[in-house]
């Protein structure tokens, strides 16, 4: 067993998978790799040498997140990394944050499209229409909860130390589960750096994330962050 558990939420991603998993063995060869399945990726992810965790029926990302984690608290990993399964992330920038916690410069780092430094310009991703709305507005309240700037709040890139994953591993009450844990980290102190990286487009298969469903994630957001400011309040 290695100390380290890479983990993939993943629904229909069966044509994606040989590719993301070939990957990212290939860049990172001595991690454990769990796909948590809700349906039409077992198989493949067998094949191509992973741990599978079935859900059995399609539960939602939110419950995919948790369902990591909490395998990796369970079995005593001291590092875990998740990644997506339509190959927008590349495996060596999940080795870069996975090597910031490993030297424990932070507990928890957050692969970011929309920060530049340490070679990555300013301004290599904009977002187009309505989505660029959506993110500057996402940026200013994250701003505002987090009281901190954070560019890319619905990243899916992580990579955490031990610390983190007792907070990641409760179930999300939210339809914005990045959100809700960036909030769950801040609260709890623990060392975050959100971090440049270079993403690609989804290597095929349909987002899970567009037209109305998009315009609800803001909504969801903007409802998630209202309610964890209302709680900051309540007790204070
Ligand atoms: N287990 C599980 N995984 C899911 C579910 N919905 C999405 N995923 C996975 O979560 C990851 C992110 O989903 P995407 O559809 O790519 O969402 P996104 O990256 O925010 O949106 P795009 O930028 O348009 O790709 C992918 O690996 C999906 O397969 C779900 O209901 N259950
Ligand atoms: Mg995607």
């Amino acid at each position: 067993m290695s100390e380290t558990l890479v983990f993939i939420p993943a629904w229909n991603e069966e044509q994606n998978l040989p590719a993301v998993l070939d990957a990212l063995r290939a860049r990172l060869p001595d991690v454990d790799v769990l796909v948590v399945d809700d349906g039409a990726t077992a198989e493949v992810s067998r094949a191509y040498g992973a741990e599978v965790h079935s859900l059995g029926a399609n539960r939602g990302l939110a419950v995919g997140i948790a369902a990591g984690y909490r395998w990796a608290l369970e079995h005593g990993y001291a590092f875990c990394g998740r990644i997506d399964a339509d190959g927008q992330h590349p495996p060596e920038e999940l080795a870069r944050l996975l090597a910031l916690v490993e030297e424990d410069r932070c507990d928890v780092a957050v692969g970011s499209r929309f920060v530049s430094g340490d070679g990555y310009a300013a301004y290599r991703y904009r977002p187009s229409g309505p989505r660029r709305f959506g993110t500057a507005v996402l940026r200013r309240s994250m701003g505002l909860v987090l009281a901190r700037p954070f560019g890319d709040a619905t990243s899916g890139l992580y990579a955490v130390n031990a610390k983190a994953l007792p907070l990641l591993a409760e179930p999300f009450t939210s339809g914005a589960p990045e959100v809700e844990a960036l909030i769950r980290i801040a609260d709890a102190g623990l060392r975050l750096e959100e971090v440049p990286v270079n993403m690609a487009e989804r290597a095929g298969g349909v987002s899970k994330l567009r037209g109305k469903k998009a315009a609800m994630l803001v909504v969801t957001v903007a409802g998630t962050l209202a309610a964890a400011w209302l709680e900051r309040r309540r007790r204070h």
